[in-house]
């Protein structure tokens, strides 16, 4: 690096310093792997469909016969990688340029390249091209693959409905805003990349790096964060939405407000809800680098490209690299001058990769891969709840709450309410236990206070636990709700659910006749009870229809038989071990429960046909997993958003 820029970098870094410190960096090491991903996933760069994950044809066919290259050092090999989805089959072309003397199989890196092609990056045409130093990279006993990013989705924006997304979406008027962008549909060409690279015998699939510059780089720091084959991530210039910080005040560099006025269609439409709110971002890009450990990490700058924010990108790593054990695994560098990807940068990345390559195994992880027919690896789909066969929608802003302010927005919800106050025997709703605080909504349970065990409440019955509630105080129709919450660990009802279509109408409650709907979008647990041992393992959906005279958690009127009125599916997680997302999808004709985009049960829509109050509660459920260990609580329950999209022309 010049003097200069090192020089340019300190003064830098010294007026920084401050501003971060006031902002809300998360350490490394306080969110899980899990956490990461899916937050990036559902606010950056979006969820891929479950058939793009794996393809139901892929398949990779010659083009040309091998050709030795001038001077004879590389074989250059040529294929296409041709794959289909329901909607249509495609294929983009892929290179690699095989050292010709190699013994064994040998390491490679995988270029994402978002030049054009012909501006030298094949050495045929006899020009040296810094951007892709075939010689170099192929004399270094590496080699040298790539794909155009164009020939999978091209780079401008067609809505998200060109290239591969042909293959695997329906188009229509509404897409769902987590949906995946071009960056995601990029580092998916990346993989079948290396989907192709692994029925290669020349090539060693456990050491294949990914390589890209600028928005190149923020694809191949993507695809090795959602496939773990790749050995190495090669993050050169990448910037916002790369390796850079967002909560660092750069104010030369880009921020999302810029990237997404010119470059939205890179990312899912709801990447759009953090402009200007980047310091309000429960997550940062470091965490996103952490995601790339204990594999190799090398993150490159250019000391003048202030668009990109060298500043950001370098601290970035600095943070990202306590997810390391062993730091030489990460490297840092600043190449002098501007926004490039040249001779500088490929010698650190090639260099990284021999130290440790050369000395022993690195290892991308296969295990996330199923051996399939003609001894093609590919990887384990990961479903999404963009299965989901989506009536038009329209995202309601209104009803939904990503629960960033510092207290619960009391224009949408109670915090209590006056006609379920508590449940005989043993709990009490209690405003205490309600709080909004670092991006979530956080319901309480914990025993009661002597202060709270009043005559009253003891003659009510309210004499053990002080639980929440949370109701939205308008009611919501035909749709589809989502929210993403981890379960408390205790043996407690953690609770998402639709009630309560007489409340507008108090004086119906009490009169014989009509009825009460209810639906359990979920109720979980987040340990085992003393009555149910698997209760934390079961996710239990249910519909209610209760006869009046109604009074919630006092009176329960008669709860009437209906068919198929619960499901109960086992799932292979702990709800309290971590953040999930759960769907319901409510339409006139059906009624469809998911966890982590897997269906989890439906019925037939045969009755629900009133608005509802959404509420989110904790309850003990004295009667059906028995009481929960005292010793337990305290605990939480948290609910990082609530969404709602309303079904287009639903009248009540
Ligand atoms: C810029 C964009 C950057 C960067 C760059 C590139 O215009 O604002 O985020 O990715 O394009 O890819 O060259």
């Amino acid at each position: 690096m010049s003097g200069k820029a090192l020089f340019a970098i300190a003064i830098v870094s010294a007026a920084l310093a401050a501003c971060a410190d006031e902002t809300r960096i998360s350490a490394i090491g306080e969110k899980s792997r899990e956490e990461i991903v899916a937050f990036f996933t559902n606010n950056e760069f979006g969820r891929r469909p479950k058939e793009a994950e794996r393809p139901t044809l892929l398949r990779f066919e010659r083009t040309v016969a091998d050709r030795l290259m001038p001077g004879g050092a590389a074989v250059r090999r040529e294929a296409r990688v041709v794959y289909g989805g329901p909607y249509g089959t495609n294929s983009f072309p892929v290179v690699a340029y095989i050292p010709a003397a190699a013994k064994g199989p040998v390491p490679a890196f995988l270029l994402i390249c978002n030049r054009k092609v012909g501006t030298g990056y094949d050495p045929e045409n006899g020009a040296k091209n810094e951007f892709f130093p075939v010689d170099e990279i192929v004399r270094r006993g590496f080699a040298a693959v790539s794909f155009t990013t164009w020939d999978v989705a091209p780079d401008y924006n067609t809505g998200n409905t060109k290239g591969v997304f042909e293959a695997f979406e329906k188009p229509g008027p509404y897409r769902n805003p987590k949906l995946w962008g071009t960056i995601s549909a990029w580092a998916w060409g990346a993989s079948r990349t290396l989907d192709w690279l692994e029925t290669l015998p020349e090539i060693d699939a456990a050491k294949v790096a990914v390589v890209g510059h600028s928005r190149g780089g923020k694809t191949a720091l993507w695809a090795a964060v959602t496939d773990k084959r790749f050995a190495c991530a090669c993050v050169n210039g990448s910037g916002c939405a790369g390796a850079k910080l967002n909560h660092l005040e750069l104010p030369k560099s880009e921020h999302i407000a810029q990237i997404v006025r010119t470059f939205q269609y890179w990312f899912c439409l709801d990447y759009t809800f953090w402009v200007n709110r980047e310091r309000e971002m429960p997550f940062d890009q470091h965490e996103l680098l952490s995601c790339v450990a204990p594999r190799l990490l090398a993150v490159g700058s250019g000391s003048e490209d202030y668009w990109a924010g060298p500043e950001g990108e370098r601290k970035a790593t600095e943070l990202a690299r306590a997810a390391w054990e062993d730091k030489s695994r990460v490297s840092y560098h600043v190449h002098p001058g501007k926004h490039n990807l040249g001779l500088y940068d490929w010698n650190e990345y090639l260099s990284l990769a021999e130290r440790h390559w050369k000395s022993g195994p690195i290892a991308g992880d296969r295990t996330g891969c199923a051996q399939v027919a003609e001894g093609r690896k590919q990887p384990v789909p990961q479903p999404s709840p963009c299965d989901i066969k989506l009536p038009a929608l329209s995202f309601d802003a209104e009803a939904s709450d990503e629960f960033d302010g510092e207290a619960l927005d009391l224009s949408k919800w109670d915090d209590w309410v006056e006609s379920f106050q508590g449940r005989s025997k043993g709990f009490l709703f209690s405003r205490d236990n309600v709080d909004v605080a670092q991006g979530e909504l956080r319901l309480k349970a914990r025993l009661l206070r002597g202060d709270e065990k009043t005559l009253d409440n003891r003659a009510r019955g309210f004499d053990t636990y002080a639980t929440a509630i949370v109701k939205a105080k308008r009611k919501t129709f035909y749709g589809y709700y989502e929210c993403r919450a981890k379960a408390m660990k205790a043996a407690v009802c953690n609770a998402f659910w639709l009630y309560d279509p007489l409340s507008g109408e108090p004086k119906k409650k009490y009169r014989p006749g009509d009825f009460s709907d209810e639906i359990d979008i979920f109720e979980v647990f987040g340990k085992e009870g003393s009555k149910k041992s698997d209760c934390h393992r079961t996710c239990y959906n249910t519909v209610h229809r209760l006869g009046t005279p109604y009074l919630e958690g006092r009176v329960f009127g008669s709860v009437e038989k209906l068919e198929k009125k619960s499901g109960r599916s086992k799932v292979d997680f702990d709800f309290a071990d971590g953040y999930h997302t759960y769907g319901f999808l409510w339409t006139e004709k059906e009624l469809k429960w998911f966890a982590d985009g897997k269906e989890t049960f439906s019925r037939p829509n045969d009755q629900f046909h009133r608005p509802m109050h959404v509420t989110f509660d904790c309850e003990i459920m004295y009667d059906w997993v028995g009481e929960p260990d005292k010793a337990d609580l305290p605990q939480t329950y948290s609910v990082d958003y609530f969404r709602h999209w309303k079904a287009e022309g639903a009248t009540p």
